[in-house]
């Protein structure tokens, strides 16, 4: 049996934490003339312990989760474009509130770009599997496709890195806009799985295992994103994002979040959902 190579398993297990998927990397490392049986024994060990130290943060028979690197309990994180603060950490549910996550110009391009598509937000109809209007969600809405335009692209690049999770693992970006009175009432991100139309979501990259929610708008007053389960109010202040993993499709994972009602000003988000495999 061909053994791994000690270099390329460093650069793999590198290149890995920053978010790169296993698929592209062994693309790279045979480009650049590894032999096959090398790179796949060499890629079976560092995604095979990239699993185990992922797999630290969840709970039995949880799924691995999307995780920034707060063994040290940094006060930010340096990504390859930016740094980030750590403004509020929960263990469980893991809450990471993030500052300083995007500059002003991406909110503001971020808002722009989303302009000509928004309209009334749609959710994930459970039973049917489609889209339909939801009264619980009282905001506009909008998805770029994945990478769709530099600063979608960017923005994504970022927080794979600052995750630890594959770029493509990771849903379109989504902007909403709350006009004063919208809000988003409590509810889980994960698709339910005693739902009849879940087993046709889930075909597409399996089940969400994350979300961070990205301020890209203040409001003046209201616009909260709130845990009810832990008593957790995050303020929506332009920049920063709130980030939210669960490990599993149950309610135990204390997740259920919502958006209060804006009640002066107008606030945007831009959501990310990030599923456990690759999302096509
Ligand atoms: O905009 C929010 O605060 C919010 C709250 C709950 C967004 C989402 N959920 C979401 O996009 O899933
Ligand atoms: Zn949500």
């Amino acid at each position: 049996m061909t053994s791994a190579n000690t270099d390329l398993l460093k650069w793999l297990n590198e290149c890995l934490a920053r978010g790169h998927s296993a698929e592209s990397l062994t693309a790279s490392a045979l480009q650049s003339g590894w032999h096959a049986d090398v790179v796949r024994a060499t890629v079976a060990e560092a995604v095979g312990s990239e699993l185990v130290a992922n797999r630290s943060g969840a709970r039995a028979g949880g799924s691995a989760v999307p995780e920034p690197d707060l063994t040290q309990a940094p006060t930010f994180i340096q990504t390859a474009d930016r740094r980030v603060d750590i403004v509020t950490v929960v263990k469980h549910p893991r809450v990471v509130v993030f500052g300083n996550l995007l500059s002003d110009e991406e909110c503001e391009s971020l808002i722009e770009l989303s302009q000509p598509k928004l309209a009334r937000s749609q959710t994930v109809d459970n039973l049917t599997g489609g889209e339909e209007v939801n009264s619980a969600r009282t905001s506009d809405g909008m998805f770029f496709t994945r990478a769709e335009n530099p600063v979608v692209e960017r923005v994504e690049k970022r927080l794979a890195e600052l995750l630890k999770w594959p770029f493509e693992n990771g849903e379109g970006l989504q902007v909403l806009r709350y006009r004063m009175g919208a809000q988003y009432v409590p509810h889980y991100d994960y698709f339910d799985p005693a739902q009849p139309g879940t087993a046709k979501i889930v075909q597409r990259g399996g089940q969400r295992v994350a979300t961070i929610v990205m301020y890209l708008r203040t409001p003046e007053r209201g616009g909260a994103t709130i845990f009810p389960d832990i008593g957790l109010e995050v303020q929506p202040v332009k920049g920063s994002g709130v980030f939210f993993s669960y490990d599993r499709p149950h309610p135990d994972t204390k997740t259920l979040h919502g958006g209060t009602p804006v009640t002066l000003g107008e606030k945007y988000v831009a959501t990310k959902w990030l599923r456990e495999g690759e999302f096509i």
